[in-house]
């Protein structure tokens, strides 16, 4: 399918200051040595690379009152979230290279206000083998990018829950979950408890990634805003080795095309976030070339010969 898309603007948030290693704020420019802006722009898609958002540095100190790094998580969102916002105010799609998962609370956020703003509804896909529902109270680690999706939905501190303002950002109505596979035990209650929509690998295995595609991206239309978050955990770890906690027994290469496949057969992508890419644990940059090559699907790349 021949289909024009916005300008895209590439946006860098070198940090890992809601990880449990360090590395992974070497993602960004990891996937632009691998092609990023080039693979799209050979798509006839504009690119601008806006660079690097600058940030405070990873201070490695232990969680206090059940957070690792809170103050320096919550700048971190503050700035990709006016960035996000930024460049989706000016009608471009903006795509944020993390970094860890504690991103996509600006980065959704930016996302929910702009829908706010111009009457759109916001439709959230969250690939990740992880929920990232986790509160303090029930959090193995500390960590906040295991808290992002908790955030987003209004359990957590304030800072995150409310950055975007006097309201959380999103209802967890909104948010569709795929590739799921390690959930902690609290999580387990909470992710139930808000009735998150979560296609497991159990799931997926049953009925099927086509059919899982369907379900999740049922129900959008011409006003939905598709914000598509990708933790690159998502993949599995044969394929995509390259970040801080791989979990066995996820989608293969041809599934995971077939989910950015059937995500660009929607027109409705807005908005991007390619997370948790740690190059210090990869091969030879090889997780970075997948998914660049599964962006490109994303972007209307296909093979397709039938119909
Ligand atoms: C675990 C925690 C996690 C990665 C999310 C893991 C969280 N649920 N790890 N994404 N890579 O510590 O909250
Ligand atoms: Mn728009
Ligand atoms: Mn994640
Ligand atoms: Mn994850």
């Amino acid at each position: 399918m021949n289909r024009t898309y916005s300008p895209v603007s590439i946006i860098g948030a070198p940090t890992d200051v809601g990880a449990g290693d360090r590395g992974g704020r070497l993602g960004p420019e990891a996937l632009r040595i691998a092609g990023l802006g080039e693979a799209l722009q050979a798509r006839g898609i504009e690119v601008v690379d806006r660079g690097n958002l600058e940030g405070p540095r990873n201070p490695w100190q232990p969680p206090v009152d059940g957070y690792r790094h809170l103050a320096e998580v919550t700048e971190w969102n503050r700035l990709a979230m006016d960035a996000v916002y930024a460049e989706l105010a000016s009608g471009r799609m903006p795509i944020l290279l993390g970094g860890d998962h504690c991103l996509g609370v600006g980065s959704v956020t930016a996302a929910a206000r702009h829908c706010r703003e111009t009457g759109k509804t916001l439709r959230l896909l969250w690939l990740d083998a992880h929920a990232d529902f986790n509160t303090s109270d029930v959090t193995p680690s500390g960590n906040l990018h295991g808290m992002p999706v908790a955030c987003l939905c209004g359990l957590g501190p304030r800072e995150l829950t409310h950055l975007g303002g006097d309201a959380p950002a999103i209802l967890p109505s909104m948010v569709r979950q795929i590739g799921i596979r390690s959930v902690d035990e609290g999580e387990k209650r909470l992710v139930r408890q808000h009735g998150l929509d979560v296609y497991d690998m159990r799931y997926i295995d049953e009925v099927g990634m086509k059919q899982v595609m369907e379900e999740a991206l049922a129900g959008m239309d011409d006003n939905t805003h598709l914000h598509v978050s990708f933790d690159v955990d998502f993949l599995d770890p044969g394929i995509a080795p390259g970040v801080g906690t791989t979990v066995p027994g996820g989608p293969n290469y041809r599934e995971a095309q077939l989910v950015m496949e059937m995500i660009s057969d929607t027109g409705r992508m807005a908005s991007l976030d390619i997370m948790e890419l740690n190059p210090l644990l990869d091969r030879d940059n090889m997780t970075a070339l997948v998914a660049i090559d599964l962006v490109e699907s994303l972007f209307g790349k296909s093979t397709l010969m039938r119909g």
